[in-house]
């Protein structure tokens, strides 16, 4: 274990814990030619400064009875999904400013760990965050108190997604033959992909008044209906006037791909807490990209690994 790994200079943790986790299955990555490591904790592979964090969130974090969370494995739609649900939660208010991250935090990505730079006791109730832990490592005040949408997306188009976006804000040196690999073996970020997916439509069937289940090709082919079912889960749905008013397209409307990369507050600078360009959340926003990536036998491996999860 490479002791030079941040996760083993923070104060947060206590040494106990620092050694239970030097044993750790681990794994090298290169981010601008300097070595990271990765590691498995609880079945899913995370960077340090992640792993802080969700060990963090697992100690210390209580969840209110009202806190709505939206979930995802990277790259499957979180900003779309963002947007919907605050726009959804906000019927008055609209979306011109902030953009969709900085308006639903990442309870991992700003509030925990080392990188933590917002404060959760100073976050609106009812609070609306994101995540992209998998079910089964949230703390238990989340799963038994509060409502989780979930976002799912082909495989072969999210990582086609990562890798651009990777390379976008130069996260990582990686190559798209090299992302698919991790995708194949589930070492990606918060991977194995699949695992990820099948716990939350697990949970979605046994706790449906918990978990909604939403897939990104559905949300693109039908947005209204999809939209609908978020509110209804939500407890927010339309009214008969509402309805004959327009609003559920005034929602889809708000949150398409291309008005929401459009917005000024989308196209410059950078999000408060990751420092990264808020424009590499918008790329093409489409369903089928990886084709013009990927090969029908790439595809085909992905689909016959996919099948060692457990399903
Ligand atoms: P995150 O998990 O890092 O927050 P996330 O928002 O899930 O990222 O993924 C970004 C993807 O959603 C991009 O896909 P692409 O690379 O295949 O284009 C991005 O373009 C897409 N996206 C962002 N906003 C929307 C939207 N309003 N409608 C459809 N797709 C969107």
């Amino acid at each position: 274990m490479s002791s030079s790994s941040k996760i083993f200079q923070s104060p947060q943790l206590s040494q106990d814990l620092k050694e239970s986790l030097s044993t750790l299955p681990r794994k090298e990555v290169f981010s601008n030619g300097h070595p990271l490591c990765r590691y498995q904790y609880q079945g899913f592979w995370y960077s340090d400064v992640i792993l802080e964090a969700v060990i963090s969130i697992q100690e210390h974090f209580q969840a209110e009875d009202s806190d709505v969370f939206v979930a995802s494995n990277p790259k499957c739609g979180t900003t779309w999904l963002k947007a919907i649900a605050f726009a959804l939660l906000n019927r008055r208010r609209h979306l011109r400013r902030p953009p969709p991250h900085d308006l639903v935090p990442f309870l991992e990505i700003g509030f925990y760990g080392s990188r933590k730079a917002l404060n959760i006791a100073s976050f609106p109730s009812p609070r609306l965050l994101a995540t992209h832990i998998p079910h089964s490592s949230l703390p238990e005040s989340i799963r038994s108190k509060c409502k989780i949408v979930y976002v799912a997306r082909d495989p072969k188009d999210a990582l086609v997604s990562a890798r651009h976006f990777s390379a976008r804000v130069g996260m990582l040196d990686t190559t798209m033959a090299e992302v698919f690999e991790q995708f194949c073996e589930g070492s990606n970020i918060y991977g194995p992909f699949w695992d990820h997916v099948v716990g939350y439509w697990k949970q979605s069937l046994e706790n449906p008044e918990r978990v909604l289940f939403l897939k990104y090709e559905d949300m693109k082919a039908r947005p209204a209906a999809e939209v609908r079912r978020v509110a209804e889960f939500l407890g927010c749905p339309f009214s008969a006037e509402e309805e004959e008013a327009g609003e559920v397209d005034r929602i889809v409307e708000l949150c398409s791909f291309e008005v929401l990369r459009g917005l000024e507050v989308n196209k410059k600078g950078k999000q408060e807490v990751t420092g990264m360009d808020k424009s590499a959340f918008f790329r093409r926003g489409e369903v089928g990209d990886w084709k013009n990536h990927l090969s029908p036998v790439m595809a085909y491996k992905l689909l016959s690994q996919n099948w060692k999860c457990s399903l």
